[in-house]
């Protein structure tokens, strides 16, 4: 019998692709600031928080507290501009049919963000009612790379880590996954998510049977 008893996933990168309203948003509020901001500045951001997104775009430029607060609600208002347009049809290739395989399955699932938007974008996609429990920005304090979303999800679906597999496509995502023992499958490239115990292209075509045969091989 496997020891694989339920999966979390990413949201962002993983079950759709938010990441260009993410880059649109930012880009706005740089735009309007006098700041860079390019699509390859962008890709550093996947995975992290929206206070660490602004610093790193900051690229080391002090601002005062109110002023911080401001630009984060300001590229906020404008990434939910963008989610008005989001449909149940921007899930990724593979995504139901992989949640509609793990629940036949009796797996147990949950979404594991660092979004503080995980809800209003579940909702837009019509996934919220699919998952035994959904951790994101505000569940916890620490972000990824802290492992803390993570766990925080898996003492909700009352399964070990060990146990788990976490679907990823942010280097801070594996890493967070990895320290607290989560098996972990990233997705996208070498370069990004490397370090996964297993890496595939997409969801799309991954299957409960290809992911337990992997796992019980690595055991
Ligand atoms: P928000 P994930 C992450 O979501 C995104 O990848 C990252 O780009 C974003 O900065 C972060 O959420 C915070 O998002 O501003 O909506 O709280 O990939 O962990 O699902
Ligand atoms: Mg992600």
């Amino acid at each position: 019998m496997t020891a694989i008893q339920g999966f979390i996933f990413d949201l962002d990168g993983v079950l759709t692709e938010t990441s260009e309203f993410h880059y649109l948003s930012w880009r706005q509020l740089a735009d309007e600031e006098g700041l860079s901001f390019t699509r390859e500045d962008n890709e550093q951001l996947r995975g992290i928080s929206r206070r660490e997104s602004l610093m790193k775009l900051l690229k080391g430029k002090t601002l005062p507290e109110d002023t911080i607060q401001d630009y984060m609600y300001r590229k906020n208002a404008y990434y939910h501009q963008h989610l008005q347009t989001m449909t149940p049809d921007d899930c990724l290739p593979g995504v139901r049919e992989l949640i509609d395989d793990a629940l036949a399955n009796n797996l147990k699932i949950g979404v594991g963000s660092a979004s503080r938007n995980a809800l209003p974008v579940l909702e837009k996609l019509e996934l919220v009612d699919r998952f035994n429990i959904i951790g994101d920005g505000n569940s916890v304090k620490n972000s990824k790379p802290a492992p803390d979303v993570f766990l925080w999800v898996a003492g909700g679906l009352r399964i070990a880590p060990k146990n788990i597999v976490v679907f990823e496509d942010a280097e801070a995502g594996i890493e967070a996954a990895k320290i607290a023992g989560f098996n972990t499958i990233g997705i996208g490239s070498p370069d990004i998510v490397g370090e996964a115990d297993k890496l595939v292209p997409s969801l799309q075509g991954i299957t409960v049977d290809k992911v337990l045969q992997f796992f019980a091989q690595q055991a």
